[in-house]
């Protein structure tokens, strides 16, 4: 069965173009709209349907005849997609299995790019037996397999410990609003109350009014020391204050990637923080396009790590993907939603695999 896909080609140059404009498609189980046609004639005299389906009540042969022609216009789309792709770019090559192909047009609705899901698509069909190619369990297994080996990820987000003697220390930085500060204080709880280790948190986000002290109520609750860096000397004097934790978490004020001029000075004070390790954090409700700009300019300041938040707000997940793989860097945590401390996990290749591949990030 060939799954729904919505606006499944928004990238792709070779999208059929009606009257100039890119043809926005839904496809539909062709026995789903059979069903829903059956749904439709026999709500015909039921008057419990009629306040909520008015449309519905009132499907007369015209409509089934409207219907009909709808889907004909449906499958002879579908037919031109698949054969124009086939024409411009090889694939999928001819005799590709149904559940294969099923597989692909999954992972395309994600907007994981095409060369990706190529390449994916190209090792299961390589991979597997001509019987297992007819097994969804097997096909699905080794996709999700297959997919998760391109998501760079690690066995730890952070160091398990510091490499020279000073307390671990690791900066957060990244766009104004992606989740910094509720991201810090999920790792500092996730440090303290699961690891049993010392942290301290210091702040160099002076500029918006209140954010010292959204991280100050933080720290109160989980019973962390906090300080505030207005300037790069502050901040060495910050670093030295909590020599004596284990970790030393650091957040800092939000930037615009087009504002070069706070680049440079945040790249100010982690240059005086000194740290392991600086996290880019990225908001997956971003687009590719906005997400790769914005690991373009934070690379400036240096980057080690990428957190992506938001997951519980993300459109497609196959974005996130294409995004890592261009950017080079490990995946460290993901966020899934606003409770601190809970909704945050280890960046793990097979979980990003498994959203891409249409489970739910709370199930
Ligand atoms: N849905 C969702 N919301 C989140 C997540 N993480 C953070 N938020 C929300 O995003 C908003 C901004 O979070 P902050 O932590 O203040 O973001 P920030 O990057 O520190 O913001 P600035 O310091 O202003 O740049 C808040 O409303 C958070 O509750 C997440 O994983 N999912
Ligand atoms: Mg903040």
């Amino acid at each position: 069965m060939i799954p729904a896909i919505t606006d499944a080609r928004k990238s792709n140059p070779n999208v059929i173009k009606t009257q100039g404009k890119p043809q926005r498609f839904i496809l539909t189980p062709v026995k789903e709209v059979s069903a829903a046609a059956k749904i439709v004639s026999s709500k015909d005299d039921d008057p419990a349907s009629s306040v909520m389906h008015d449309r519905t009540v009132s499907a007369t042969s015209d409509d089934s005849e409207t219907m009909q022609e709808e889907l004909a216009a449906i499958r002879q789309l579908v037919g031109q997609v698949l054969k124009h792709q086939t024409q411009t770019t090889g694939f999928p090559q001819s005799g590709m299995p149904q559940i294969l192909f099923d597989q692909y047009l999954k992972l395309i609705s994600q907007d994981l790019s095409e060369e990706l899901s190529e390449q994916v698509i190209n090792r299961v069909r390589k991979d597997l037996t001509v019987p297992d190619l007819e097994d969804v369990e097997k096909v699905r297994e080794k996709t999700l397999e297959y997919l998760a080996a391109f998501i760079p990820t690690l066995d730890h987000p952070l160091p398990e410990e510091s490499p020279d003697g000073r307390p671990l220390t690791i900066a957060l930085i990244g766009p104004t609003g992606v989740g910094k500060t509720t991201t810090l204080a999920k790792i500092a709880a996730s440090c303290k109350l699961r690891q049993g280790k010392s942290v301290g948190l210091i702040t160099a986000d002076t500029y918006r009014i209140a954010a010292v002290d959204q991280l100050r109520t933080y720290a109160n609750i989980i019973g962390l020391p906090l300080e505030v860096a207005l300037t790069p000397t502050d901040m060495k004097q910050a670093v030295h204050a909590l020599s004596g934790c284990d970790v030393i978490l650091i957040d800092t004020a939000g930037r615009s990637q087009n504002d070069g001029g706070r680049l440079k000075e945040l790249a100010r004070f982690i240059e005086a923080a000194d740290p392991h390790e600086v996290h880019l954090v990225l908001s997956s409700t971003a687009s590719e396009k906005v997400l790769l700009n914005e690991a373009e300019a934070f690379s400036e300041v240096g980057v080690d790590k990428l957190v992506l938040t938001k997951l519980d707000e993300a459109v497609s997940f196959g974005v996130l993907v294409n995004v890592l793989r261009k950017v080079g860097k490990n995946l460290s945590f993901i966020t899934t939603g606003q409770e601190v401390p809970d909704h945050i996990e280890c960046g793990r290749s097979t979980r990003l695999a498994q959203l891409v591949m249409g489970e739910t990030v709370h199930p």
